[in-house]
């Protein structure tokens, strides 16, 4: 038995110290872009992201909507592992089926829908307009479009169907499939557009190029795309059926795959790394883990882990700490980790990123953990409260709440990364409940990126790594903690009556 000297520490136990801020250090001049996958010191990754947050391996978090919501911001989504392998494939795809500046139609109609209908489907829906196909599905064939602003309900009957107000295709200005986002953006503003339609050579509607995307693009320099402009994402595997799912993964064109177990430190993750470098050697790149000590990272890295991730007890939802007494506050671990990640760096000339996973209860624990040297931050309750999730958005006592259950939850029976023997889970390792609902992620997202610059240009830096080296931190006492935030009541807005 051993006992470590130091106690294990939480990231709300520390806080920055300022360093000199210079002229330099401005918003346009951060850079947050950080590498994903091991490269030899010195060189860039092979995959790096300008937003450093990646979403969790998690049902309630992770859908191809919300990975192509992420990847527009800078960052980057996991497609869960737990369903079936053909299922996880398809969601792989359908996010590479996205090409930067190109959307997926969301909502289709035959020409037998009504006006009435329109008005139903739109309502809470991201995008305001509607295909209508001979068929009603995406693969219908394409005979028009309609939106909200087609129609009035002073003038027109919710019972009158689209077809008496739907704008038909021959009216259309539309593209072909191969035409390229500059072309299709010249299209736009030529013909003053708000969509254009991207047709196949079969007559399907194959995207549409939003006029509102130009502006969002401009806004968003930094979106994660691979060499073709599709969108990157990564998908969780796992060390049960890994010999199928990879292949399946791989094909379907993920960018990067990661273990998803809550404790990496296995011979197994070590198996299906080898397993993966035997088959495809350097081309596909496999994250490991959770660890939380310098021997973890060690052996995960030496089993050739393109990254390491870092957690394992701190999730939200996790109940791990409690059921099984194993993990680390997520400062400690980092720390530890880090350090042995930054002396492999040294001894093989080789750096393995770090993904610093739950935990992160606000938005500077990001600023903190980027500090004590994680390159990049996996979120599942961060996620889980906005639009772009697929788990359901529900009221309960006046209040709009999501869903947000952990993997280790009856819900989701994740056995795979509960390993605990059998055939089901003997015991729950995490909750399932709700979390506030936050709106849109694509106006979220830029809100974190700006207070993460602000971080850096405080502590006087441009990039993470400078950001990394010249951090000072200072342990925060519990008397300081319940100083914060005291005495003030924050108002509320919505009950603000202005008098
Ligand atoms: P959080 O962001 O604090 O919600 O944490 C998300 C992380 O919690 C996931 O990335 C995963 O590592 C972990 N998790 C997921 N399910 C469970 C569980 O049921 N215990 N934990």
């Amino acid at each position: 038995m051993k006992i470590l000297p130091e106690v294990s520490r939480t990231l709300s136990e520390y806080l920055l110290l300022p360093n000199l801020t210079t002229e330099d250090c401005t918003p346009a001049n951060v850079d947050l872009t950080t590498p994903v996958v091991r490269h030899r010191v010195g060189e860039p990754s092979p995959i790096r992201i300008a937003t450093p947050l990646v979403s969790a391996i998690m049902e309630a978090v992770s859908s191809p909507r919300l990975a192509v919501a992420l990847a527009r911001t800078g960052g980057m989504a996991f497609i869960h592992q737990n369903q079936d392998i053909a299922s996880q494939a398809a969601d792989v795809a359908a996010v590479k089926g996205h090409k930067a500046g190109f959307r997926r139609a969301e909502l289709h109609v035959a020409p037998t829908a009504t006006l009435g209908d329109i008005t139903a489907l739109t309502r809470g829906c991201a995008q305001d307009f509607v295909a209508v196909t001979d068929d009603g599905t995406a693969e219908g064939r394409f005979l028009g479009l309609i939106t909200v602003d087609d129609f009035h309900p002073d003038r027109h009957a919710p019972t009158d169907p689209v077809t008496t107000r739907m704008r038909a295709v021959e009216d259309l200005v539309t593209a072909p499939a191969a035409v390229s986002l500059s072309d299709a953006n010249e299209t736009i503003w030529h013909h003053r557009l708000d969509v254009l339609p991207v047709l196949t050579p079969h007559a399907r509607l194959a995207s549409v190029v939003l006029r509102a995307d130009y502006e969002s693009h401009t806004r968003f320099r930094h979106e994660s795309v691979d060499a073709d402009k599709r969108f990157r994402v990564g998908a969780g595997i796992n060390t049960r059926d890994h010999t199928d799912r990879v292949p399946a993964l791989v094909d379907a064109g993920a960018d990067v795959l990661c273990i998803d177990s809550s404790d990496g430190y296995s011979v197994y993750q070590a198996k299906t790394l080898e397993f993966v470098r035997d088959k495809y050697g350097a081309d596909v790149h496999v994250g490991a883990g959770n660890v939380v000590d310098a021997r973890a990272f060690r052996y995960l890295a030496d089993a050739g882990a393109a990254w390491v991730k870092v957690g394992i007890g701190g999730g939200s939802i996790c109940t791990t700490r409690e059921t099984k007494g194993i993990g680390r506050g997520q400062a400690s671990a980092l720390i530890d980790v880090a350090r042995a990640r930054d002396a492999y760096a040294q001894e093989t000339g080789v750096y393995v990123p770090l993904c610093c996973d739950g935990g992160l209860l606000t938005d500077y624990h990001m600023a903190i953990a980027l500090a004590l040297g994680a390159d990049f931050i996996m979120l599942g309750r961060y996620f889980a409260r906005f639009d772009e999730s697929p788990n359901r958005r529900v009221r309960i006592g006046g209040r709009l709440l999501k869903e947000y259950w952990g993997e280790g939850s009856a819900r989701a029976r994740n056995i795979a990364r509960y390993e605990q023997g059998g055939d089901d889970i003997a015991f729950e390792e995490g909750v399932d409940g709700y979390v506030p609902y936050a709106g849109s992620l694509q106006q979220t997202v830029p809100i974190t990126v700006a207070k993460l610059k602000a971080t850096l240009i405080s502590c006087g830096s441009t990039s993470l790594p400078a950001f990394r080296d010249s951090a000072i931190l200072v342990p925060v006492s519990e008397q300081s903690h319940r100083q914060t935030g005291a005495e003030v009541m924050v108002r509320d807005h919505s009950q603000d009556a202005g008098e």
